[in-house]
This record gives C-alpha cells, sequence and structure tokens, in this order.
C-alpha cells in the first residue's frame, strides 16, 4: 500500500496528496510544521511536540481548526495507517489557500499529517562527530520572524546549510543578531567546559527543542552540572565538548568547528553519557 497521508480528516495515496498553488504556505511560508519520531510504534514526546506546533500557530494568529486531542488522535490514525513502528511524522498547518495577496483573512487552514521515513547520518558520524562551520546567516531577529516559531519559512536555515554544504560540512553554527550562539540549521547546540554543560536560553534566538530539553532532564538527573549560557564563537572554540540535539539528528557530537578541533577531537565522555540515557530513555 502507498504511504496514507492525512490532509483535513481524509486519507491520499502519497502521490495523491495535495494543497493548492494557492496555498499561503506554499506562496509565503505562511504556516507551521513539527517533525516527529516514531520510535517502537509509540509517538515519541506527542504532547510535547502538539503543545509547540499550538504555541507557534498561536505566535503567527492562526488558528488550528481541531482541538489538540483531535489532533494527535489524526497523528495516531496515520502512524496505524502506514503501519510504522519507527520513523517520522511531519505534521503541517498551512495557512491554506486564498488569492494572491498577503491577506489571510481568506485562507481556510490545512492540516497535513505526513508519516515516512527520516534518514539518518552515517553511524561512523556518531562516533567519530560532525564538522561544522559558523554561518554568515544570523538566525531570525526574534521582532522579525522569530525562531521559537517552528514556522514555514525555512529560507535563513536553509541559506546557512547550503553555505556549510560548500564548506564541506553538514551543519552550520548561526549566531543571533548580537553575535551571541544560537543553534544549528535544525538542531540545537550544547557545549562541555570544565564538567559545565551549557545551552543557549531560549531568548537567545533559538527553537526550543523537545530533543534540547530532554537532554537538560537527563543531565540533571545524572548529576551533571547544567546551565543556560550566552555563548560566543570563542565559547565553541574552546569546548572540551561539543554537541547537537534535534529529532532528526538525535544526539551527536560535534568535533571540529571552523577548522578548530573541539577537545580531544573526539566524542567527549560527558556527550557519550548523554548519548547512551538518550538511547535509554527512546527505549522505555
Ligand atoms: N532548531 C531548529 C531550527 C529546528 O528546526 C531543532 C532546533 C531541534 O528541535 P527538536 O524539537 O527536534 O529537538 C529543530 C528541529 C529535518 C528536521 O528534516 C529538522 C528538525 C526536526 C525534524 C526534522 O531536517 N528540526
Amino acid at each position: 500500500m502507498p504511504t496514507q497521508v492525512w490532509i483535513n480528516g481524509q486519507f491520499f495515496d502519497k502521490l495523491d496528496a495535495k494543497v493548492s498553488v494557492y496555498d499561503h504556505g506554499l506562496l509565503y511560508g505562511d504556516g507551521v510544521f513539527e517533525g516527529i519520531r516514531i520510535y517502537s510504534g509509540k509517538v515519541f514526546k506527542h504532547r510535547e511536540h502538539i503543545e509547540r506546533l499550538y504555541d507557534s500557530a498561536k505566535a503567527i494568529a492562526l488558528t488550528i481548526p481541531l482541538t489538540p486531542e483531535q489532533m494527535m488522535k489524526a497523528v495516531e490514525d496515520t502512524v496505524a495507517a502506514n503501519k510504522k513502528v519507527d520513523g517520522y511524522i511531519r505534521l503541517i498547518v498551512t495557512r491554506g489557500a486564498g488569492n494572491l495577496g498577503l491577506d489571510p483573512r481568506k485562507c481556510e487552514p490545512v492540516v497535513i499529517v505526513i508519516v515516512d521515513d527520516i534518514s539518518l547520518y552515517p553511524a561512523e558520524l556518531y562516533e567519530n562527530g560532525l564538522e561544522v562551520v559558523t554561518s554568515s546567516y544570523i538566525r531570525n531577529h526574534p521582532n522579525a520572524t522569530n525562531p521559537r516559531v517552528k514556522s514555514l519559512n525555512y529560507l535563513n536555515n536553509i541559506l546557512a546549510k547550503i553555505e556549510a554544504i560548500r564548506a564541506g560540512c553538514l551543519e552550520a553554527i548561526m549566531l543571533n543578531h548580537k553575535g551571541e550562539v544560537a543553534e544549528c540549521t535544525g538542531d540545537n547546540l550544547f557545549v562541555v567546559k570544565h564538567g559545565v554543560l551549557k545551552t543557549p536560553p531560549p531568548d537567545a534566538g533559538i527553537l526550543e527543542g523537545v530533543t534540547r530539553n530532554l537532554v537538560i532532564e537527563l543531565a540533571k538527573k545524572a548529576g551533571v552540572p547544567f546551565q543556560e549560557a550566552t555563548m560566543t564563537r570563542h565559547d565553541v572554540y574552546v569546548a572540551d565538548e561539543m554537541f547537537l540535539t534535534g529529532t532528526a539528528a538525535e544526539v551527536i557530537a560535534v568535533t571540529k568547528v571552523d577548522g578548530r578541533v573541539v577537545g580531544s577531537g573526539k566524542q567527549g565522555p560527558i556527550t557519550k553519557k548523554l548519548r547512551e540515557l538518550f538511547t535509554k530513555a527512546i527505549r522505555e
């Protein structure tokens, strides 16, 4: 059976799952989304993702035509229809089809649930770590399209990603308008310095990642000293360890930044420990 995509309450075969060319999600990137994992047949951190989706929608004045409970059921139904045990859910709410103008008042929101697979970084990168560069594109100013909103407008991040790829890397660190470290193009960033785990605070211009929050919780439980900290590029250059977190990447070590070797040049001990705790958490 082809992949079944849920659109506004109906299932469509993948190739027949379509939206209007007048949809403001396509025309203007007007909408919000979530990326969620399915581990062992369970939707991972389902409520956290749904909550963030509704917060994102509220922030852009988009009323989702379902209650959170109905949304969760649509997700569960789509997972079941696709018989997915391990996979990836892309939940999208677009402003919907309107006319060719920015005014969203004629738009009827479209809710889409896609259940498919996710491609991981090659396994050896989880052992050896990623090399990253700092992007010349800064993260969006919080008074523009706020990074705390997971909106359909990812052009800024895509430009940073292209820059990373051109530099021979898979990820880029994005700074904020003050020159402070924010996050990567689709992952949050952590460093370890003198045994203390640090990550930028939400107001540094980041998406407050579900994986980020889980890793903080795991670190605290394991007794790893932790603080949210404002950081500059210098802090990542001189870090003892560095790693990224995200639904797609999970927890992955970074071993080189702008050509500088991070710590020992290998996945560090605290990163390793947190990766193990994360792996345990997704199995539970
Ligand atoms: N920052 C940004 C800008 C993101 O887009 C994260 C941090 C991590 O958040 P979570 O909640 O996932 O821990 C994200 C999430 C993809 C993909 O296809 C990207 C994300 C999630 C899932 C898939 O590249 N980004």
